[in-house]
């Protein structure tokens, strides 16, 4: 067996955020202090405090380099950014990345499960933290698998679940069969250092509409049914099952999609000391690779979402009631109110840094409409639009941005109201970021780069005005 090694992984400077005068950076949104932001990893709850580690590349707005980026909150909500924990080490099992992967506390011991990347070669490798989890120490024996299981063509061996059950350490890792399908190979581990193959937890065909190969697996209990949460090759979007787990082996049950907003992606998940169900994801940019690096920093993490079973076998999702710290400014408008001021709508509440809450009362027939971000002459504006005919949930960013750096995009999600059930829209509005709730059961999350200084108004359209709830958000940072 290896030993611990001491890596003197200093890493970038703790800090707060860096103050850029960049219109796109979001203010309550986590983000690195500059570089590149993908997948959130290594959530924890670590004696009260909360651990959010994430892919990052520290020397480009672009992909490339990957170390594990750190930052730490007391309350969910605000950071502090911590010195880098992992970076890749020449000569070693991850001299081309550590790529992405989970926390443990093993025994009193922080503990780091990530894919460590040597040319074609992704295995797992484990770090050791000290009591404050701010350094890291590689394990000397790794990888701790020495190679995926033999005589299978896979696509990939990398990302991990790891969870204990029956006084053992199991753990998915994320792969593919080539011209088979999507896989999740399952180990387990007395000691999370010598593994032993199981089976796959679960396998995909295809043609079943989930992908060829399935990143960042993260399986999980909730309630009385389990869920496995799949990034698939090559969807660019993030799916769940809930289902059945027994001897060690998934069957799902019910499929979905976690977020249709276009930019959502890897997430993770953890429990924390409440025993809530919290999940971070990866939301990318929508402006182009040039438009990212002359932009020093890209990629941002949604808030943090509260998962819990929904009927049917589906999820709901709300944000995180900690959130509600950030609010300041409140307006409250009824269905009068949004119909008489439909161009003032937001008083003194900026509109690029706020929430807001529309409710439509249950009976709503035709399509209504909420264009944010929006110039007064509407030449600037990104769409939400509700269709009670078709049941679509639409965001259309066609007019979002006048840059040509900007990708715009349609984004569709089927939301049936039930009977009695009003439109409830979540919604919230960061710079270049737009996360919304419909009805705690679909998200989008995507992002919008407005040009103009004047993109900051909301109007309605349609039959039926909602109520109005809005506040101006702070900053997260402390
Ligand atoms: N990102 C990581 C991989 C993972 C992918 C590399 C998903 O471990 O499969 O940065 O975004």
């Amino acid at each position: 067996m290896g030993q611990e090694i001491h890596d003197g992984m200093d890493g970038a400077e703790k800090g707060s955020e860096a103050t850029i005068p960049d219109p796109y950076r979001p203010a309550y949104h986590f983000l690195a202090p500059t570089g590149w932001l993908n997948d959130p990893n290594g959530l924890i709850q670590w004696n009260g405090t909360f651990h959010l580690f994430y892919q990052h590349n520290p020397y480009a707005g672009v992909w490339g380099s990957i170390h594990w980026g750190h930052a730490t909150s007391p309350d969910l909500v605000h950071w502090t950014h911590e010195p880098i924990a992992l970076v890749p080490s020449p000569n070693s099992p991850d001299e081309d990345g550590c790529w992405s992967g989970i926390a443990v506390n093993d025994n009193g011991t922080p503990t780091l499960m990530y894919t460590g990347v040597r040319g074609d070669d992704q295995l797992p490798c484990l770090a050791l933290g000290d009591d404050d989890l701010l350094t890291w120490h590689k394990y000397a024996g790794n990888p701790v698998i020495p190679a995926p299981p033999a005589g299978l063509e896979i696509e990939g061996f990398r990302d991990h679940s790891v969870w204990r059950e029956d006084g053992l350490w199991y753990m998915a890792i994320g792969s593919g069969i080539r011209d088979v399908g999507g896989l999740i190979f399952l180990y387990r581990s007395a000691d999370l250092r010598n593994w032993e193959y199981v089976h796959p937890l679960c396998s995909g065909e295809i043609g079943d509409g989930t992908g060829t190969m399935w990143e960042c697996p993260d399986f999980f209990a909730l309630d009385d049914r389990h869920v496995l949460l799949l990034s698939p090759i090559p969807l660019r979007k993030t799916i769940f099952f809930t289902g059945n787990y027994a001897d060690q082996r998934f069957t799902p049950e019910v499929e979905g999609t976690v977020d249709w907003g276009g930019h959502f992606y890897a997430p993770q998940t953890f429990q924390d000391d409440q025993g809530r169900r919290i999940m971070f994801g990866w939301v990318w940019e929508g402006r182009t690779v040039e438009a990212q690096a002359a932009a020093g920093w890209a990629g941002i993490m949604s808030l943090p979402r509260i998962l819990t079973l929904g009927s049917g076998g589906t999820i709901r999702y709300t944000p995180a009631s900690e959130l509600q710290s950030l609010r300041g400014e409140h307006r409250h408008l009824d269905e009068s109110e949004v119909r008489e001021q439909a161009d003032e709508l937001l008083g003194t509440i900026p509109g690029d840094q706020m929430e807001l809450i529309a409710e439509w009362n249950p009976g709503l027939v035709g399509e209504v409409e909420l264009l944010l971000r929006c110039t007064p002459d509407r030449a600037e504006h990104t769409a939400i639009r509700y269709d009670t005919a078709t049941q679509i949930l639409t965001v259309d960013q066609t007019l979002s941005s006048l840059s040509e750096e900007v990708v715009p995009g349609v984004y569709h999600a089927p939301l049936a109201l039930l009977p009695g059930e009003g439109l409830r829209l979540h919604i919230f509005i960061d710079h270049s970021v737009l996360e919304i709730y419909a009805n705690e059961r679909v998200c989008l999350s995507t992002r919008f780069y407005p040009t103009r200084s004047d993109s900051l108004g909301i109007k309605f359209g349609g039959d039926d005005a909602p109520s109005l709830d809005l506040w101006a958000i702070g900053s997260i940072w402390q």
